[in-house]
């Protein structure tokens, strides 16, 4: 069985993006693989200021997971800053990469970019050696992603090949895996750009608690283009694309057959709202019995930092004596 481990960070509500991008596939994943999910609240840091808000979104993160199918006694579901090993190995591994790769991460460039007339933190920038503490404390051989990771599993591969090389056989060097459908869900007012909660507007974001009317509105508004031709090409026709996709992700048929059934916009965006709100129906009501028990959720997030714990501890300790650092 493979260890499959990827992360979410508590920075707001889930997207669609997020979702069909990344959870839907670790929630098929945790019954074929041993999965282990982080919610990786030291990485919100990074652009938290606010005080309370981390730790009620950690909590409505969790109550999403679970929501969303992942099951607490067959995944490992836990806090990041729960399992101090994170911040432990987390700087070992900035100790591992290099000022010149940091700077060449694009998430770094855009989000700094983005933040410029704000504070930009030195976490911002060292995120990558702690997310490679992430990935590498688990022993993982795969991490499903969405594609606008990818840079980051191929430098935390990077950095374990150098700490391998350096201290002697250590991590095991992880490999990210990418879903086929879904993979990058684009904003529906601007379908070039990815679907992310940091957009400027909300109009294009599609939240998993949304109202069904919400959503079905933000669907028919979707921007497509002056053409009246349903086709699916992704870089010609950006948002049709988009919208055969989500629908494809909903429905299982291939965008390519989806575009067969339709010979006009407005049906295809009234069909995909529909879907996208049939799809979400049971997840909103698990959630909101979920977030009715606050003691319960604890109770589980407790149990998954036990679980997590105990693989990280093994692993901090073996890159630590392979280091040759006194044991404490
Ligand atoms: P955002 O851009 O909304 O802030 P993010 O990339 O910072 O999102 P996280 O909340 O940490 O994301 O994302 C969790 C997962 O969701 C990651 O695996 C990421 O690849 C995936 N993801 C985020 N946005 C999309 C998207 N638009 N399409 C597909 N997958 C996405
Ligand atoms: N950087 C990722 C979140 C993340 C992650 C991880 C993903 C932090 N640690 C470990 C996979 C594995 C993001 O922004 N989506």
């Amino acid at each position: 069985m493979a260890r499959v481990l990827s992360c979410i960070q508590p920075t707001g509500e889930v997207h669609l993006g997020n979702y069909l991008g990344a959870l839907r596939n670790w929630v098929s994943g945790q019954h074929e693989n041993d999965a282990f999910h982080g919610i990786v609240d030291l990485h919100a840091l990074t652009i938290t200021e606010t005080p309370g808000l981390l730790g009620q979104n950690t909590l409505q993160l969790a109550a999403m997971l679970f929501a969303v199918g992942l099951d607490p006694d067959v995944a490992t579901v836990f806090v990041q800053s729960h399992v101090t090993e994170h911040s432990q190995l987390g700087w070992i591994m900035e100790c591992q990469v290099s000022f010149g790769e940091l700077s060449r991460m694009t998430q770094f460039k855009d989000n700094s970019a983005k933040r410029e007339a704000d504070f930009v933190s030195a976490g911002l920038f060292t995120y990558p050696a702690l997310q490679a503490a992430d990935i590498l404390l688990y022993d993982t051989d795969e991490v499903p992603v969405g594609e606008d990771q990818r840079q980051h599993i191929e430098i935390t591969r990077d950095i374990a090949v150098r700490f391998n090389y350096r201290f002697g056989d250590t991590f095991v060097l992880p490999k990210a895996v990418m879903p086929k459908a879904g993979a990058r869900v684009m904003d529906l007012q601007d379908p070039t750009s990815k679907m992310s909660k940091s957009a400027d507007t909300d109009s294009g974001l599609v939240n998993l608690l949304d109202d069904p009317a919400v959503i079905a509105k933000k669907f028919k508004r979707a921007v497509t283009d002056s053409e009246s031709e349903v086709r699916y090409h992704r870089e010609e026709k950006p948002g049709v694309s988009n919208l055969l996709e989500i629908l494809s992700a909903c429905t299982g048929d291939s965008p390519e057959a989806l575009a067969q059934q339709y010979s006009q916009y407005g049906p295809l965006k009234t069909d995909t709202g529909a879907a996208v709100v049939e799809m979400l129906r049971p997840i909103q009501a698990r959630y909101g019995e979920l977030m009715a028990d606050p003691g319960e959720l604890q109770s589980l997030l407790r149990k998954g930092a036990g679980k997590a714990r105990e693989v990280a501890s093994a692993t901090l300790a073996r890159a630590q004596a392979a280091i040759g650092m006194t044991p404490a």
